[in-house]
């Protein structure tokens, strides 16, 4: 059975989000009111097709891709850098790789135990994030 992410996940820890914010040129203000959030993911998934909805009361972001297929990708609402984005499976890991501007920036997605994990990269830094099915 391939690994399906779909579902309705919440947010309940957070490490290091504050230097993937800093390294991603958030400004303070904007940082402070970030770092409170409990973002909530809706994940739908048709094999390779993907539609990723992060939302939170303050801002929310939408990405959609096939993997294996690359994009552009306008991060709107976020830092609003523009990259090409790559997602690819490694193993039941969903990879994503995001050209531009910003070295080494990237996420990867997995599934452990009942829990999603997300683990955000920019420049040196690494914010980890994991998710509770709502
Ligand atoms: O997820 O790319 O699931 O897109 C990363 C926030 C905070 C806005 C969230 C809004 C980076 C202010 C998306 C938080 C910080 C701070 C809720 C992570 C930038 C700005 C949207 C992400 C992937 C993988 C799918």
């Amino acid at each position: 059975m391939p690994v399906d992410f779909s579902g309705t996940w919440n947010l309940v820890s957070n490490d290091n989000f504050e230097g993937y914010m800093v390294a991603l040129g958030i400004d303070f203000a904007t940082r402070k009111i970030a770092k409170m959030l409990k973002p909530q993911k809706v994940i739908k998934q048709d094999g390779d097709s993907f539609y990723i909805h992060t939302t939170s009361t303050f801002r929310d972001y939408l990405l959609e891709f096939k993997v294996g297929e690359e994009f552009e990708e306008d991060n709107k609402g976020l830092d609003n850098r523009k990259c090409k984005s790559l997602v690819t499976w490694e193993n039941d890991k969903l990879v994503c790789v995001q050209t531009g501007e910003k070295k080494n920036r990237g996420w990867t997605h997995w599934l452990e135990g009942d829990d999603l994990h997300l683990e955000l990269r920019c420049e040196n830094q690494v914010c980890k994030q994991v998710f509770k099915r709502a």
